[in-house]
């Protein structure tokens, strides 16, 4: 039985605000707040800086695509944010929050998502999330490797029915 605001099925997630939103600090604010407004519990948050190899070896699995160099150039051009986020469905109800990947196609089917108001190009997209739990699970070590995900759900899970 669960009466709290997060259900039974609290996950968690892990969220980054991009350099390029993060380099116009009220964009960083309205996407803060989309978190928040969004009964997302910041579980974690800390800036950092990619080292080139950082951003290689994170989006590794993207090696062979023609947008890989931007990519990794650009995710380590600058300071970025990442969050580790809980909530009920946490991973998929903050991709809904991002929208599409690419920005003119968020523009024309959800523009009130994250990616359409403040996205630039399809590489310069604002925010990431984790795609599935096993994702989740690896993101988040990647960005907090001290951080336990199930010791964490084990211990915080029953406080949030
Ligand atoms: P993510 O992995 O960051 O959550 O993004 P996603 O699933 O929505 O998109 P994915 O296809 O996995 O691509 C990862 C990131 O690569 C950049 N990208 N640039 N055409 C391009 O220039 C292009 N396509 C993708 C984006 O930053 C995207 O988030
Ligand atoms: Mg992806």
């Amino acid at each position: 039985q669960t009466t709290g605001r997060l259900s039974k099925a609290l996950q968690l997630t892990l969220a980054v605000i991009k350099p390029d939103a993060i380099a116009h600090p009220l964009i960083a604010e309205a996407i803060h707040q989309t978190i928040l407004d969004n009964n997302f519990v910041i579980v974690r948050c800390k800036d950092l800086v990619w080292k080139r190899q950082d951003s290689e070896r994170f989006y590794a699995e993207h090696s062979g695509r023609f947008f890989y160099q931007r990519l990794v150039e650009f995710m380590s051009s600058g300071p970025m944010r990442a969050y580790i986020l809980a909530r009920e469905d946490a991973i998929r109800h903050w991709r809904d929050q991002m929208g599409p990947t690419k920005v003119f196609q968020a523009r024309y089917t959800s523009p009130a998502c994250i990616r359409a108001r403040f996205g630039l190009t399809d590489t310069r997209n604002t925010t990431h999330g984790s795609d599935s739990p096993e994702s989740a699970q690896r993101e988040i070590s990647f960005f907090f490797p001290d951080f336990n995900v199930d010791q964490w759900l084990k211990k915080e899970e029953p406080l949030f029915r």
